[in-house]
């Protein structure tokens, strides 16, 4: 049976623990948190984080080519394309434990998620900003083997490089879909490894996406690591073991979620993602964090069954989205990505009227 249940907590993880423990499925629950019981996200633990980070590489080309894409895709008129615009993260942060870095703390993603989601934000006439991390999947890229550049070409008698034809529709496509989107405009990758680079391009997509207004969205599919090692307190070298067992802290990442939502694009469509191992607390976490962060969608999603179904959770709504499993070769992210759509342009029909 369905149960709302409204409580005032000091620890929300904890009560939900609690809670999940005496019902099979927590469905809803209004949660009110006395707000000095919150960690705090205050203007200044972000500004700290961004203060003691690495410096970004390569900030000026960043800013350079994400101003191209926006002045070609802020006109309504490039390709019949509607000036639509969507901010895809994708894969996982690692956390550092060292500057000169051989060790670090890596977050679960495939990237799977945001590259099939960015194929079908291009076709349905989104232009798409995909930052992913390095070495994770790539739009139009699924269907290649893991190996591509080993398993799909062989070298001919005369030393050519030939594509064999098991996997020649397949390259081809990958090849000529992903450059046309690339030369036209419509898609922008930006690549990023650690937790601090994650965020620094992350400010600076949606500082440059804000004048979009409502036509932008934010689809973050990346997972991102809740804690890290301030750059200030990392060893410089290798951690060495002969020192005994290792003893760290870790501190918490502020909740960007918060400075993106209210400051860096208040405009956007907001749609965040929550991932969890545990089915009995995922539609209440869910819940949780479109309150808390004001998210206009949050998907959740379980580990184990993310490629078959999620649910989409508004504020009106809990949707789930399903795979056709039925067609060979469909995607949650298809239904996905059209949800997303329909309730965006609803979104921005509103704040026109
Ligand atoms: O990248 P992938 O396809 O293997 O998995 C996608 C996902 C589970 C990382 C994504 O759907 C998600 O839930 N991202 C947010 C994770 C989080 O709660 O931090």
């Amino acid at each position: 049976k369905a149960m709302k249940i409204i409580f005032r907590a000091r620890n929300v993880d904890e009560t939900l623990k609690f809670f999940s423990t005496y019902f099979r499925t927590v469905l809803a629950m209004d949660v009110v948190v006395d707000a000095d019981q919150l960690p705090e996200t205050t203007k200044n633990e972000v500004i700290s984080f961004f203060e003691s980070a690495p410096p970004l590489k390569g900030v000026a080309e960043i800013e350079k080519s994400l101003k191209e894409f926006v002045d070609r895709n802020a006109s309504s008129s490039v390709n019949g394309r509607a000036n639509r615009v969507v901010c895809v993260t994708s894969g996982g942060t690692t956390v550092p434990l060292e500057k000169l870095c051989v060790r670090y703390i890596d977050n679960f993603s495939s990237g799977h998620r945001g590259a099939a989601s960015t194929e079908y934000f291009l076709k349905v006439g989104y232009s798409v900003v995909f930052l992913y991390r390095r070495g994770t999947c790539q739009p139009f890229c699924s269907s290649l083997p893991d190996d591509p550049l080993l398993d799909c070409f062989s070298v001919s008698n005369d030393s050519n490089i030939e594509v064999d034809a098991l996997h020649a529709e397949i390259v081809k496509r990958a090849i000529t879909e992903n450059r046309a989107a690339v030369a036209e405009g419509i898609l922008l990758k930006l690549p990023f490894t650690t937790i601090f680079e994650y965020l620094q391009i992350l400010q600076l997509i949606s500082v440059s996406l804000r004048d979009l207004g409502p036509s932008a969205i934010f689809f973050l599919a990346a997972a991102v690591s809740d804690f890290y090692v301030p750059w200030e307190s990392m060893n410089l070298h290798k951690i060495q073991s002969a020192s005994g067992p290792l003893d760290m802290r870790l501190a918490q990442v502020p909740k960007m979620l918060s400075v993106l939502r209210n400051e860096w694009a208040p405009m956007a469509f907001h749609i965040s993602f929550k991932l969890e191992t545990d089915k009995h607390i995922l539609l209440a976490k869910a819940d949780m964090a479109l309150k808390k962060y004001k998210m206009h969608m949050v998907i959740a999603n379980e580990l184990s069954t993310r490629k078959e179904e999620v649910i989409v959770v508004t504020e009106h709504e809990k949707v789930t989205v399903r795979r056709d499993s039925i067609r060979a070769g469909a995607e949650v992210e298809r239904p996905l990505v059209e949800l997303v759509v329909d309730r965006h342009s609803a979104y921005v029909k509103k704040l026109d009227a």
